[in-house]
């Protein structure tokens, strides 16, 4: 007798990638004798954790009982992640399912709990797929990174700047990438620069690249973005104005957490964390850099780990203060009535392919990818599909998560009951 377990949410190879949110998986018995049994399903692998539970909670735990008919009827349970227990490789997190009684081993699942983490702090193995995987999408400046960097321009700026639109674009814009890098290897989570600390693993030649004043930033033979090309020029030009051992010049994280609680204060404004702390991090590199600009920003790919962390400093923002859900009147801002691609029900630019005033001219890149795998948000998502990223309030997550940030049901879930 076997046991089989299936999850929610498999590749096309079976592969499956977890996150801190729980997913639906069953249990079966297989090659059986007719006979029922109780198993005990628990959390065995090397590195990630996961937790189990009957229902949709976050208080899973790290064991869990199920009685199997002997018909092989499957027996529904949720599996997720266990916070602070992330992967660092596919298959160092498994479930395995033994007999209650005698302990034998019936059936085991290898999986990874796939988590955005601190790129300073990232392993070795772990920085090196994500380089290779973004050195592919790049392919010396004739790879699809082309429509990403043509996504975000001075032309463009309209759809993703200066309005409360910033964060759910920006969001959106990092999950793309992701993805993107995911087709080529789907263990590749974007790691986060955490400007308000030391990153000194991060501006080295085995990284992000070694600093070299006002020319292009060094890295080790054979690196991955060695050919780094965009606007046909060759090499990333960044040049620190800050001391790469400690903050850019921006304002904390627990500075931008007391921005305020209401997301018109937290976002926007003189104040908001669309200037301090992200255009400061942006401006901590000099002119000659082109992250400084928005036009030429994306010409370096450390403008995705910094907005990596832009997202990271919402979804941090949104958990401390349950304004996970769109419709939460603090969560999100109103805008001017012509302001498209800034209200809660807008499509976004250019995943909805509309071009023409006051749209750009050109919608670069397609809609928004289909994993196969993650419903959300969708090949044209609207600014309102970005807010819930772990699906806290139901409904499908984004498929990613951050190494900071739990999967934690809001209170009026829990107290409500229903
Ligand atoms: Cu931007």
């Amino acid at each position: 007798m076997n046991v089989q377990i299936d999850i929610t949410g498999a590749d096309a190879q079976g592969r499956v990638f977890l996150t801190w949110t729980p997913v639906q998986a069953t249990a079966k018995i297989v090659n059986g004798t007719g006979a029922g049994a109780d198993v005990v399903l628990r959390s065995t692998g090397t590195v990630g954790g996961l937790l189990f539970d009957t229902n949709r909670t976050d208080q899973g735990g790290a064991s869990l009982q199920l009685s199997l008919p002997g018909n092989g009827q499957p027996v529904s349970f949720w599996i997720a992640g266990e916070f602070k227990k992330p992967s660092v490789a596919y298959g160092d997190a498994v479930v395995q399912a033994s007999d209650k009684t005698t302990g034998a081993v019936l059936g085991s699942k290898a999986v990874m709990v796939r988590i955005r983490k601190s790129a300073n702090t990232l392993s070795g193995p772990e920085r090196d797929r994500f380089l290779a995987a973004l050195g592919a999408l790049n392919a010396k400046g004739l790879g699809a990174y082309r429509d990403f960097r043509d996504m975000h321009t001075d032309d463009t700026t309209r759809e993703m700047h200066g309005s409360p639109g910033f964060l759910p674009w920006h969001r959106a814009y990092v999950l793309d990438l992701e993805r993107a890098l995911q087709v080529t290897d789907p263990t590749v989570a974007v790691p986060y620069w955490q400007f308000d600390m030391g990153a000194p693993n991060v501006f080295t030649e085995d990284f992000m690249g070694s600093p070299n004043g006002d020319g292009a930033v060094s890295f080790r033979p054979g690196h991955p973005l060695e050919q780094w090309t965009t606007d046909s020029e060759l090499g990333i030009t960044r040049n620190p104005d800050f001391d790469i051992s400690g903050s850019a010049d921006v304002i904390d994280e627990k500075a931008t957490m007391r921005l305020g609680t209401t997301f018109i204060r937290f976002w926007g404004g003189p104040r908001g964390m669309e200037i301090n702390p992200h255009g400061n991090a942006h401006v901590s590199f000099t002119e000659a850099s082109p992250i400084h600009f928005i036009g030429t920003a994306v010409r370096d790919p450390l403008f995705f780990m910094l907005h990596a962390n832009v997202d990271r400093l919402w979804a941090k923002w949104q958990w401390v203060n349950h304004h996970t859900s769109p419709t939460d009147a603090d969560a999100f801002a109103p805008t001017a009535p012509n302001n498209i691609g800034h209200h809660l029900g807008d499509t976004m630019w250019p995943w909805n392919g509309i071009t023409g005033s006051p749209r750009p001219s050109t919608a670069p890149g397609g809609p928004f990818p289909d994993t196969g795998v993650t419903p959300a948000p969708g090949t044209t998502p609207k600014v309102m599909d970005m807010f819930d990223h772990l699906a806290v309030g139901g409904g499908d997550p984004l498929g990613y998560a951050f190494d900071d940030v739990p999967f934690e049901l809001p209170p009026t879930v829990v107290a409500g009951g229903g």
